[in-house]
């Protein structure tokens, strides 16, 4: 029996993956590279320095730890910049719906997201108000996929791992809610996050319904 909805944040309720890939891009094309979109979707999910260093890899580049922390700041200042102009109309469609049907009927909610801002985006999106608890990138220690993100989200809302679900776009993050031993809702692509136990393009294609249905 369901009774905690665990939501990952990019690319599930609200569109910043393209932040991301715009500032990643950017900051490769400074060290005269580029990489694909299908690379790219190694980086979701994952935490800003195992990023900068896949980044690094594809780019055969190699960087001391101070020079890699100053392009990762270069990249964040970027990225701050975009979210800091973010308005409510940026959350993903079906999104609002689903959390205020899910709020009504008393379902607890938490975020569990391996990003450091997620204070900014929850802020300028205006969804904040919808958590029971926030776990982010800066209150775990090991990014997804290890479960680490929502086992805390479920502690946090006193629940256990069994009766929680997991909203992820990322394959890493649909691996950490299997390995903390949840359900898991895959929001995109069917072939990317096989390992889901149901797949939708949005949460505009999913009922509150089917969550009992599991
Ligand atoms: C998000 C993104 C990742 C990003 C990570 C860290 O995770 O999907 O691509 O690398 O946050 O973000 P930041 O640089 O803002 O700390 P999630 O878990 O919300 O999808
Ligand atoms: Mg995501």
């Amino acid at each position: 029996n369901i009774k905690g909805l665990l939501f990952d944040l990019d690319g599930v309720l609200v569109d910043t993956a393209v932040y991301h890939y715009d500032t990643w891009l950017r900051l490769a094309k400074t060290m005269g590279f580029t990489f694909s979109e299908k690379q790219n979707e190694e980086l979701k999910g994952i935490s800003r320095m195992d990023s900068l260093d896949k980044i690094l890899g594809w780019g055969n580049v190699s960087k001391s730890d101070a020079e890699k922390l100053e392009l990762a700041t270069q990249k964040n200042n970027w990225y701050v910049e975009m979210i800091n102009k973010m308005t409510p109309a940026e959350v993903l469609p079906g999104a609002l719906d689903f959390l205020q049907s899910a709020q009504k009927q008393g379902y607890k909610m938490a975020l569990g997201s391996a990003s450091k801002n997620s204070s900014i985006i929850l802020k300028n999106t205006n969804i904040a108000h919808f958590f029971d608890a926030i776990v982010d990138g800066n209150s775990v220690s090991k990014s997804k996929p290890d479960p680490e993100v929502f086992l805390k989200g479920a502690e946090l809302l006193g629940l256990k791992p069994s009766e929680c679900v997991v909203f992820e776009d990322a394959a890493a993050g649909i691996e950490a809610a299997k390995r903390g031993g949840m359900k898991a809702i895959g929001i995109g692509d069917e072939y990317i996050l096989k390992q889901s136990d149901k797949v939708v393009s949005g949460l505009d294609q999913l009922a509150i319904q089917d969550l009992q249905e599991l």
